[in-house]
């Protein structure tokens, strides 16, 4: 009897392990490669597990960086979803193949610009928040060294402001390359190179990630840091004493994009987080969190209050068609890092 009664148990033991086991198996898992601020991605990641169950592994990184594991995993996929970061380089995985076609039941919502993204990458990618570029300069520190306010993307090549600024490098970075692009087109491509050379002696740091120089700034350990405006106006919300400039001559912007990889393992679970990603709730829920002050691009979402007024900002026609193109991506990454990159400050 009390051998029958130890094997029973045994059995219901393996029973419930394998059921485990599994159920496991089972569960819904979701690879989430993120390219927009830390806390942003932490929150998304939770809200989706909360809301579905669905157990999500995020990773995050800057927008070169994460196209560039994209492509070097494109044999073996390894994320299901690519949410935020510039979308430039989203524009260039969509050409490469290296993301898949799905169109949202939200896109007839979606602003004119982040359908137009959609367009333009046969409809492997899409906007998800528009935002302006500008810098943003520590009040504190300027009165402190007793400099003028800079206004305009030349004043930023003075030799007063010499090491100075920060800005990321283009080749991690969306923020620095959309910066890059920006430049090109508002002065063309001769004065444009002389312009990011000029900038070049004025920089002390090229960091890895966009919103590190402007986080910098607000730290008091950098003077002037080129970023987006929202990245800017975050950390004046947080209580640093940072001031947001939109350049006097103009500036690009940005479409902030989601993609779905190509050959993703959790494909069906892809296309739910991309359909949840931009539906008004969720949209509403991560703009008016105070943690992404861009503007979201479902239209029946709301902005935080402090969203920059994109109607107020002088944008440029920025050509995203052009920046991003694959060969022009390419020529202009190796031009920065071989003309510009290596000039002694
Ligand atoms: O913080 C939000 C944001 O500025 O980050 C994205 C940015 O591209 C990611 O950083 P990198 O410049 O390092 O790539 C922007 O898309 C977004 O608005």
């Amino acid at each position: 009897m009390k051998n029958i009664m130890k094997l029973a148990s045994i059995a219901l033991v393996l029973l419930f392990t394998l059921f485990g086991l599994t159920n496991k198996a089972s569960a819904a898992k979701l690879t989430l490669y993120c390219s927009v601020e830390i806390d942003v991605c932490e929150m998304l990641e939770q809200a989706y597990e909360k809301e579905t169950g669905t157990k999500v592994a995020m990773t995050r990184a800057s927008s070169g960086e994460t196209f560039a594991k994209i492509k070097a995993e494109s044999s073996n996929p390894k994320g299901d979803v690519w949410f935020g970061g510039t979308g430039d380089p989203h524009l260039t995985a969509a050409q490469e193949n290296l993301t898949a076609e799905y169109k949202s039941k939200h896109f007839n919502d979606l602003l004119p610009a982040a359908q137009n993204q959609a367009v333009n990458a046969n409809y492997k990618s899409v906007g998800i928040y528009v935002g302006a570029l500008g810098f943003g300069y520590n009040k504190e520190l300027l009165a402190k060294k007793g400099l003028p306010a800079p206004k305009s993307w030349m004043d930023l090549t003075k030799p007063i402001y010499k090491g100075e600024i920060q800005i990321a490098n283009p080749n991690s970075s969306g923020t620095a390359y959309t910066t890059l692009a920006t430049i090109i087109q508002i002065f063309g491509e001769d004065k444009g190179w002389d312009y990011m050379k000029a900038l070049h002696l004025n920089v002390n740091t090229y960091t890895k990630s966009g919103s590190a120089p402007i986080k910098a700034t607000g730290r008091g350990e950098n003077l002037i840091g080129i970023c987006f405006q929202h990245d800017g106006v975050k950390q004046t919300k947080k209580g640093l004493p940072v001031v947001t400039v939109s350049p006097a001559e103009g500036t690009g912007y940005e479409v902030g994009s989601m993609s779905i990889i190509a050959g993703a393992r959790n494909m069906k679970e892809a296309k739910k987080f991309y359909d949840w990603a931009l539906s008004p709730p969720i949209q509403t829920m991560v703009f008016t969190s105070g943690k992404s002050l861009q503007v979201p691009s479902n239209t029946k979402a709301q902005a935080d209050p402090d969203a920059p007024d994109l109607s107020t900002i002088n944008l440029i026609d920025y050509n995203f068609k052009v920046y991003g193109d694959k060969s022009t991506r390419a020529g202009l990454l190796s031009k920065w890092d071989n003309d510009v990159s290596v000039i002694p400050r």
